[in-house]
């Protein structure tokens, strides 16, 4: 393992409020990556922020027919609490209109174009003349050329990933007034990503990659292997970074420059607060980079984005970039335009305190190497047949029995016998388990042998019936069962952390334990102590009408 971990999670465009699909795709894993590396007592830095520029932004404003300023302010406030509510651990959350960012992007763009990297060119570009405006990105639709989506952005497609030129779309349509936009002409810079075949068919055909997901490679791959062609950096757009030459006036950035761009921004405002210097975790080969994204984004962070760092020739590149498929709802893709999405902040509203129960199914359910279905339905049995019955429900029995049996002090271990002794290596070989699945980026490997754990509580009570036993206990056997139990409870407090952090934190309050190192966690070191504190059910049953009740929610407001 490396020295230094930086940790970075696609920016969400402050142009609307987060989903599930959202928190499954990258915000979730990148979570759990992070705190299971902090409990390491890794040297993290995991950062985030808002994408406040590019077509989006203009495009909601007109929408909701207020000014593109008042929609990120509106959306990054939305967002970032959102983060806030279900856990996310971003030491820095930024925002992509900071100065620190606009410095950082325009010192880019001015190095590369120092260096003669970019090629200035004009060319006719899709321009809609009755809303005066080129049309560019989100700004026109039309059919992807290469899979026939009908509805693939000016950019890319969404559908099968691939990055496009606004003028290689089929049948493009302005998003503005609906109007076949015409050609005029207009000068660009754009970035030659054929000159770049060459490091990228070394970085990813030459180096060793097997631990990269083969869904990540394969496109990566196909579309080196197509050949690629030089893509425009620059927009004549009037939101965005300002293009930093005085040739250039009245031109932007073109938001997927700038964004990535915003990961490096983000880690120098961490740093500054800390008072650090930023640079090792961007340039010392030392220091892992993983960017967690969700499958639209891989072009530009397994292509371009390297392309450009590596122009720079300053920075590491990509460790990893474990990119998660989509999830889908009730069967259906999720679409904010048509509604069919559960928001973060509503969920919030119908589900208080219960973030961690989105956390479990969304990860259990995440859609690692396909696209996945959440449904209603598996989201209730998953609380109330796992959560509640497993995990839930081993944690009650050991603390009522406990206080039942010894008024909630922990009992001492007589003798071991031979079940027991195994046991207990069983036990403590879960943090071991558990964090070689994260370290590969298997999450739901890792929630499932969290919950294994559980089970196998819940086993061991069910084989040595202590309230049997209790009744002609001579030999204090109970004294052992009880002790085990709660040692397992104190496991449990401890692993859950990274996938649950409010149920993690609970459970050491009630078990009175001290959070330690990921290794330390072992049996030479039982993770107990004196008392247990009685509580509230820590997980509760959700019930059939709740269900229909969302259901029925989710269906009305279906646009
Ligand atoms: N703003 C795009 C997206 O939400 C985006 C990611 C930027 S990561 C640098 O798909
Ligand atoms: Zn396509």
């Amino acid at each position: 393992m490396k020295k230094r971990h930086t940790i970075t999670a696609a920016l969400p465009y402050a142009n609307g409020p987060l989903h599930i699909g959202h928190l499954a795709g990258a915000y979730i894993p990148a979570d759990i990556y992070a705190r299971y590396l902090r409990l390491k007592g890794k040297d993290v830095a995991f950062v985030c922020g808002s994408d406040e520029h590019g077509a989006a932004i203009p495009i909601r404003a007109k929408k909701e027919g207020i000014s593109p300023q008042k929609i990120i302010d509106k959306y990054h406030t939305i967002i970032k609490k959102s983060f806030e509510d279900f856990g996310i651990s971003f030491d820095n959350y930024a925002r992509t209109s900071s100065k620190t960012h606009h410095k950082m992007a325009s010192e880019f763009f001015n190095e590369l174009n120092t260096k003669n990297i970019f090629i200035e060119k004009e060319s006719e570009q899709l321009y809609d003349i009755e809303e005066n405006q080129f049309l560019a990105d989100r700004y026109v639709e039309g059919e992807c050329p290469k899979c026939g989506f009908e509805e693939a952005y000016g950019d890319q497609c969404e559908s099968c990933g691939s990055s496009l030129n606004a003028t290689d779309l089929i049948n493009p349509k302005s998003k503005l007034s609906g109007n076949i936009p015409s050609l005029k002409k207009t000068k660009h810079w754009f970035l030659p990503l054929n000159n770049f075949e060459d490091f990228l068919n070394k970085w990813f055909l030459k180096e060793k990659k097997d631990d990269w997901k083969t869904n990540v490679l394969g496109q990566v791959k196909s579309w080196i292997n197509e050949g690629l062609k030089p893509r425009a950096i620059t927009r004549d757009l009037d939101w965005g970074i300002p293009v930093p030459i005085k040739e250039a006036i009245g031109k932007v950035l073109y938001v997927w420059f700038d964004a990535p761009i915003g990961y490096i921004s983000s880690t120098i405002e961490w740093a500054e607060r800390k008072n650090i210097d930023w640079k090792p975790y961007w340039q010392d080969p030392n220091t892992e980079l993983v960017h967690f994204i969700g499958k639209d984004n891989i072009v530009f962070h397994c292509i371009i984005f390297p392309s450009i760092l590596s122009a720079s020739g300053k920075y590491i590149l990509p460790s990893n970039v474990p990119a998660n498929e989509f999830l889908n709802l009730e069967g259906q893709k999720i679409s904010t335009s048509k509604n069919w999405a559960i928001w973060l902040h509503e969920y919030m509203e119908d589900f208080p305190e219960m973030q961690d129960t989105l956390r479990y199914v969304l990860t259990t359910n995440a859609p690692e190497n396909k696209d996945n279905d959440f449904t209603w339905k598996d989201y209730q049995a998953k609380n109330n047949n796992e959560l509640v019955a497993i995990l839930g429900n081993f944690i009650n029995r050991v603390v009522v029995l406990t206080h039942k049996y010894y008024n909630g002090k922990t009992p001492e271990i007589l003798t071991l016998n031979e079940n027991e002794k195994n046991l207990i290596d069983e036990v403590y070989s879960f943090p071991k388990k558990i964090g070689v699945s994260i370290e590969k980026f298997k999450f739901r490997e890792a929630i499932n042998l969290m919950i294994d754990l559980a089970r196998l509580g819940n086993k061991y009570l069910a084989d040595t019936e202590p309230w049997k036993v209790i009744k002609t206990d001579e030999s204090h056997k109970v004294d052992t069962i009880m002790n085990i139990s709660i040692q397992i409870c104190g496991v449990l407090s401890l692993i859950c952390e990274p996938f649950l952090p409010n149920t993690s934190k609970k459970l050491k309050n009630q078990f009175n334990i001290k959070t330690i190192k990921w290794e330390d966690i072992n049996r030479n070191n039982p993770v107990i102590s004196n008392k247990i504190e009685k509580s509230n059910l820590i997980f509760r049953k959700i019930e059939d009408e709740e269900i229909a009740f969302q259901l029925e929610k989710l269906n009305d407001s279906k646009q």
